[in-house]
Formats: C-alpha cells, sequence, structure tokens
C-alpha cells in the first residue's frame, strides 16, 4: 500500500515533518517516533501561541516511557509497586462486589462492572484514560511508587513476542507464557473471529505473576474454554493467571493501520479514529487496541475482566499514547466525542455527553468527561508521552 496517497492536507507546521514520516513508511516503530515528536511540537506551538494555558504544561508535565527505555530497577520498582497493591485490602462495598479482596480487585471490579457502558462508547477513549491514570496514582500514593505509568510499545518484537520485555519471563517482566493446554483456540468479539491457540493456555509458569491469584471473572472470556466464574462476574472465584500469548494479533499492529488513523483517513474524525481503532468485528478486522488484548490470550481475552492480567495497564497506556497523539495531531477534533452509552449501540440508548461522568467507583471521585480530553492544563493529569 502507499501510504503517500493517504496525505492530507494539515496546518503548514506539520508540513516538513510530514514528508520526513513519508520517506519511512515501512517501519510502524518509526512512525509511531516520528508521531510522538510531532505530538509534542504540536504542544509546544500551542502553548507558544497562547492557544494553551493552565497550571499544568510541558515544562513541570511527567513523562510516560516505553517499558522496554526503563532500567531493570526501574521496571522491578514497578512491578513491585503492583504486587503491593495485590496485597493490601479491598475498598470496595462486598454486597457490591463480594469477590473482591485486594486493592488490584477494585480496579478490575469496577471494570467488569462497568463493561457494557465503557467499550464501543462514547466514553471509550477518556474512560480508559482516567482508569490508568487513577492505577498510576494508586501505585504512587499507596505502594511508594516513584515512577510513571510506563506503556507497552506494541511496534518492537513483533514478530517474537516472546523477546518482548514485557512478555519475556524474565524477573523484570509481566511473566511469559502459561502452562500448555489445550483448548479449541480464541474468538473475538460476538463474531468470533479465530485465533489459532498457541503454545500456552494455562497458568502462567515464570516471572513475578507466576503465583498471582486472580479473584474475579472470567465473564465472557475469548478463550471459550475457560470456565465462566460460577459465583457471577464480581463474586470470588480465586485462580491462577492463564495466558496463551500469540503473535497472531500483531499483524494488525502495522504502519498502515497506525497511519491510517494518525494521519490517514480514519483520523479525520473521533467517530472514524476510535472505530478503526477498537476494530470492525463483523468484517473481520480486530484493530490495534483488541489485538493487543488478545497478544496475552487466557484471562486478557475477556473484555471484562481483561484487567486481571497487569499488562493491561500497559497495553492501555500505548492505547492513551495513540489517542494523546491523534489529539495533539487533529487539535479541531480533540474535545469531541462520539458514540452512545452502550457497546456498539446494544441495546440502542442515547448519545454520550461532555458532562457524563466517568465512575472509577472506590479507586476515585468522578469527573466529567471533558475533564478528561487534555491531559495537561487543568486537569487531574499532568503528563505527556516520550
Ligand atoms: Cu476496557
Amino acid at each position: 500500500m502507499r501510504l503517500d496517497l493517504f496525505l492530507v492536507p494539515l496546518g503548514l507546521p506539520f508540513v516538513a515533518s510530514l514528508r520526513d514520516t513519508r520517506r519511512t513508511p515501512e517501519d510502524a516503530n518509526g512512525l509511531i517516533l516520528k508521531l510522538n515528536n510531532q505530538a509534542v511540537e504540536a504542544l509546544e506551538n500551542q502553548q507558544s501561541r497562547a492557544e494553551r494555558s493552565g497550571t499544568c504544561t510541558l515544562a513541570n508535565a511527567t513523562f510516560r516511557k516505553d517499558w522496554a527505555l526503563l532500567t531493570t530497577k526501574e521496571r522491578t520498582s514497578y512491578i513491585d509497586a503492583v504486587k503491593c497493591l495485590q496485597s493490601k485490602p479491598s475498598k470496595s462495598d462486598p454486597s457490591w462486589a463480594p469477590g473482591t479482596r485486594t486493592r488490584y480487585d477494585d480496579f478490575l471490579a469496577i471494570h467488569i462492572d462497568l463493561t457494557p457502558s465503557i467499550h464501543r462508547t462514547g466514553n471509550f477513549l477518556t474512560w480508559h484514560r482516567y482508569f490508568v491514570w487513577t492505577y498510576e496514582r494508586a501505585l504512587r500514593d499507596e505502594c511508594g511508587y516513584q515512577g510513571t505509568q510506563p506503556y507497552w510499545n506494541w511496534f518492537a518484537h513483533q514478530n517474537d513476542i516472546f523477546q518482548s520485555p514485557v512478555y519475556d519471563g524474565s524477573p523484570s517482566s509481566f511473566g511469559g507464557n502459561g502452562e500448555y493446554v489445550k483448548h479449541a483456540g480464541i474468538f473475538v468479539g460476538r463474531e468470533g473471529i479465530p485465533i489459532p491457540a498457541g503454545e500456552g493456555g494455562g497458568c502462567v509458569k515464570d516471572g513475578p505473576f507466576k503465583d498471582m491469584v486472580v479473584n474475579l471473572g472470567p465473564v465472557r472470556p475469548g478463550m471459550r474454554d475457560l470456565p465462566i466464574s460460577p459465583t457471577g462476574p464480581l463474586g470470588y472465584n480465586p485462580r491462577c493467571l492463564r495466558r496463551d500469548i500469540t503473535s497472531f494479533p500483531m499483524r494488525d499492529m502495522n504502519v498502515e493501520n497506525l497511519f491510517n488513523i494518525t494521519l490517514g483517513p480514519a483520523s479525520h474524525t473521533v467517530s472514524l479514529f476510535q472505530d478503526e481503532f477498537q476494530g470492525r468485528f463483523p468484517d473481520g478486522f480486530i484493530g490495534m487496541h483488541a489485538s493487543g488484548h488478545f497478544v496475552a490470550g487466557g484471562d486478557a481475552s475477556d473484555v471484562f475482566s481483561s484487567p486481571a492480567d497487569p499488562t493491561f495497564f500497559l497495553h492501555h497506556a500505548m492505547v492513551d499514547r495513540v489517542y494523546w497523539i491523534w489529539q495533539s495531531l487533529h487539535p479541531s477534533s480533540a474535545k469531541t466525542i462520539a458514540g452512545t452509552i452502550t457497546m456498539g449501540n446494544n441495546p440502542p440508548s442515547r448519545d454520550a455527553l461532555v458532562t457524563d461522568l466517568l465512575n472509577m467507583g472506590v479507586n476515585a471521585p468522578s469527573i466529567p468527561l471533558e475533564d478528561a480530553f487534555d491531559t495537561l492544563g487543568d486537569t487531574p493529569f499532568c503528563y505527556i508521552y516520550i
């Protein structure tokens, strides 16, 4: 595919760097780095033209970084903080979520409970932005973590996911594959796009989360051989963390799809952007957001209980990074939303509003959706991606 055919006129400041982008269209990793730089430049330009204001600026924002670029010590401190959250007692009301035992479960529980109203909805991007930020804050405030929320760069180690520092099974990773369990494969969405079974499927067998106990779910696992929780979506169902890591969904993490949603035809409106990003399952297109979940298989393949796998938060930081890039490069659309308040508008519902509240349960106060548009300014947030 010739990417230059998709180039669309943008503001003048971008022209030179876009030409530069055009010269390396074969490499998604090269493209995302250039886009990230352009996003920072765009924010700088907005700031210098006084189009941006507020207490958080580029000068005092924190940086969210690629997991691969953290030192071993930094990775270990993040992992230690996650394990700390998994050891602190839950704050959730047991009459609402009887299965929660830990602070980590409090995050899993609110995601399970709200799943039908936070995916393929008008609030998908902003709700998950606030969710990841709230988790980052809990790691820092409740578990002494000094760093920022890292992201999993999808565009490295695509052909050999087991070499990724996220999944290489080392003590400074999130562990590798599950034990081999024969199963019928993994299926995406109600449409059931098939992903072939890999060499895992059972309990994660190495790394820091080998003995992790998952207390809630599964609710609707894509790996359909996983038994659904007998105690209901928020009931107590302790078990190991399961994975079937596969490179198969990485085929959608390519330069064409990245270009399409950031600069190409699918970048022109938030509706096109988010739909293409989340996948078009009836067309058999998994898309980058869903693909990142299905790489890990197992518990991560369940749209409800995917945060059971701690890699969820690295994956969703990357989703947020792409959203942040798109917003920076498309300032006139950056504060728009599209979609309703039910998953894929099923059942049919009203349009989402920027005044709708983003609900984090016990994890943080609810905020209006419009307060989550910007990661700088006068919002709860104060970060950029590098
Ligand atoms: Cu989600």
